[in-house]
């Protein structure tokens, strides 16, 4: 039986050593780099990566070829957390069950961090060794994928839209609007990278994205669900703090049953999607179960 446990415990690895690569541990850092990699390596759940790599590997390719993409994902995801979790922003003091970067630096080394963190995805990603006759232009056409999902009509946009939308009850269109833009949109680059660099056929990828489309969304329903019921130990992070703050939530919305509900319908879609894949594609099931069961 495919044990997602060991699974994802590998890839982390994998991960995290590429990573450690890319922003090693130096005595002689400065304080810029060190609050880079004291977010970057605070051990979040490495979740776009693993996506990425385990997509790759469901369309036939390799582990090898995507890292620079994968690792890319996960810097531009934590930049997003530490701008997240400023004062300007959602104000927290926990994440990744550590003190939040401008809580253990200060603010203005928060956002340098984060500014650092984004553009050094970019400059991993444009120096990636290209190693196939039509790698070039799949390169190109990742970077341009990655930088639409983070930036004005993807991530920022709907962390703009999350803000303007405080204190309002938001419709569900609405709601999945703003999520699939705030999360789901880096999730779904996350996907579409390791299909085009592992090689996926045009079908494949388009069933991917939904795939992708449908955990983007349950991912971030059960994220909702977590908020009210998770445990701040395993989560890392305070709970209760959407209603605190007024924010529209699917439970808010549709309340906490229905949530779960809907949670597992998204997955069982997605599950659809994968219906025509080998068994190569096996993590990636299991990885859409593990999103709704997670409890962090
Ligand atoms: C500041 C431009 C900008 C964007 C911020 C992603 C985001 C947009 C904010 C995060 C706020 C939040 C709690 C969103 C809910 C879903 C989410 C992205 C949770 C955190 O991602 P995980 O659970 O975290 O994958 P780890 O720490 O495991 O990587």
């Amino acid at each position: 039986m495919f044990e997602l446990e060991s699974y994802l415990e590998t890839k982390r690895d994998q991960i995290n050593i590429f990573l450690d690569k890319i922003l090693p541990d130096a005595t002689n850092d400065s304080r810029l780099v060190k609050a880079m990699r004291y977010s970057l390596m605070a051990g979040g759940k490495r979740l776009r990566p693993i996506l990425c790599l385990a997509t790759a590997e469901g369309v036939g390719g390799q582990v090898e070829d995507v890292l620079e993409a994968a690792c890319a994902l996960e810097m531009i995801h934590t930049y997003s957390l530490i701008h997240d979790d400023l004062p300007a922003m959602d104000d927290d003091d926990l994440r990744r069950g550590k003190p939040t970067c401008h809580i253990a630096f200060d603010e203005a080394t928060a956002i340098l961090a984060g500014d650092a963190l984004l553009t050094l995805a970019f400059q991993m990603l444009s120096a990636a060794e290209i190693k196939g006759d039509n790698q070039g232009s799949q390169w190109l056409t990742v970077i341009h994928r990655i930088a639409h999902a983070a930036g004005f009509r993807g991530m920022v946009e709907g962390q703009m839209s999350d803000i303007a939308s405080e204190d309002k009850v938001l419709s569900l269109d609405e709601l999945e609007k703003l999520h699939s833009l705030k999360t789901g949109a880096l999730i779904e680059a996350s996907i579409y990278s390791g299909a085009i660099l592992g090689g996926g056929s045009s079908e494949q990828i388009q069933q991917l994205g939904v795939y992708a489309k449908n955990i983007g969304l349950a991912f971030q329903v059960k994220d909702d669900i977590l908020n009210v019921e998770g445990d701040p130990k395993l989560l890392g992070k305070a709970i209760g703090t959407d209603k605190l703050r007024k924010k529209s939530t699917y439970p808010s919305i549709m309340g906490l049953e229905k949530s779960k509900l809907f949670a597992t319908e998204l997955v069982n879609k997605a599950l659809l999607a994968l219906e025509s894949f080998d068994n190569r594609s096996g993590p990636l099931r299991a990885i859409a179960n593990y999103i709704v069961q997670r409890k962090r």
